[in-house]
């Protein structure tokens, strides 16, 4: 069954392995499936959310595009675009923010960890997040998104804001509400200094992630250094939750060959975490290395990368623009 993908991708710098495995290795097997209409976004307005140098901003978005193509989504087949170059996504959030209950939002644990203790000097922006990515959503008629573990109660309150949009306004079905798709292993890749938090791209040590520009020198001495313990490999998944860093390790590990956990962990039972670490840098380096290699390529050719946002934001717009008018008619604009 064909479906109609929509998902996207902050440009704030440093795209990492946990991105990559979380989310964008899944766009391009969704890319490459015949029947698929794929929308894939770099999603600029969610960045300002937190404070972005503009010239920083500029360079990022353009190498969240790169990052894209150079995974393999191919621009001809799908589209790929800047969420700013839309107006519609911002237009679309102001009415369903209007339909967003205070309480609804409340709950969201992703704002709760981003703004910290010192919630009063938080964005708007970062708190009405959701209500923009749910715009971004229900424009295209999405019926799957591909986000990674973290992003799942977000979609759970895209699907709360289109059922209530369309009660509010007696337009049964009228937004579609959308399905995650979420893979079962590997959805949530750690931190490689600290197994209790996320890979990300703000973590200010550069050695709690494998960025997807790395080179293989710097690849293998961020796996050489990753936290682990001091017992050999385990022998048994059950003991994997009270040993966090080699679960997350050997998740990259599966993640990246494709297999599952079991058969990793028999691969390197009992053997010692030197071992293992070089072997997880091969084939780090063997996936990594020549998206790397294109994603500079591509850099130094600034006016293709543009040519492809601009393209693909003719063809988004063509396609929101039409939802935009149809949701302020059903408003009473
Ligand atoms: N560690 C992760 N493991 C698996 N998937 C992940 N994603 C992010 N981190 C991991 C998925 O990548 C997609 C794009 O994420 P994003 O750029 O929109 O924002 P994010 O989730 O806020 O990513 P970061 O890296 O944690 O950024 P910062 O540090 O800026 O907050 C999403 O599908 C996400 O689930």
């Amino acid at each position: 069954m064909s479906k109609k993908i929509f998902s996207g991708v902050q440009p704030t710098g440093n795209l990492h392995l946990g991105n990559y495995l979380g989310a964008i290795k899944n766009f391009v097997e969704l890319n490459n499936k015949i029947d698929n209409e794929c929308v894939f976004c770099v999603v600029d307005l969610h960045a300002i959310t937190t404070k972005q140098e503009p010239k920083e901003l500029k360079k990022n978005i353009r190498e969240t595009a790169a990052t894209f193509i150079a995974s393999g989504i191919d621009p001809k087949k799908s589209i790929i675009f800047n969420q700013s170059m839309v107006s519609a996504h911002a237009e679309c959030a102001w009415i369903l923010s209007c339909v967003s209950r205070i309480g609804w939002l409340n709950r969201m644990t992703q704002f709760k960890e981003k703004a910290g203790k010192d919630k009063e000097k938080a964005s708007i922006g970062l708190y009405s997040y959701p209500v923009l990515m749910a715009a971004d959503i229900l424009l295209y008629d999405a019926t799957h998104v591909p986000v990674g573990d973290d992003q799942k109660q977000h979609l759970e309150l895209c699907r709360d804001i289109a059922q209530k949009f369309n009660n509010d306004f007696n337009a049964p079905e009228f937004l579609r509400t959308p399905e995650p798709l979420i893979q079962k292993e590997f959805s949530r890749i750690m931190s490689l200094k600290d197994a209790q938090k996320k890979m990300s791209k703000s973590d200010p040590s550069d050695l709690s992630r494998i960025n997807l520009t790395d080179d293989k020198d710097q690849i293998a001495n961020k796996i050489k250094k990753a936290k682990t313990d001091p017992l050999p490999m385990p022998s048994e998944s059950s003991i994997l939750s009270k040993r966090p860093e080699a679960e997350n390790l050997l998740s990259i590990y599966s993640s990246v060959t494709n297999q599952s956990l079991e058969k990793s962990i028999n691969e390197f039972n009992g053997k010692n975490f030197s071992e293992f670490k070089e072997k997880l840098s091969e084939i780090i380096i063997e996936k990594i290395e020549p998206i790397s290699k294109e994603i500079k390529r591509l850099l130094k050719d600034e006016r293709y990368l543009d040519s492809i946002l601009l393209e693909g934001s003719k063809k988004a717009d063509r396609i929101a623009s039409k939802k935009i008018i149809e949701i302020k008619e059903l408003v009473g604009f």
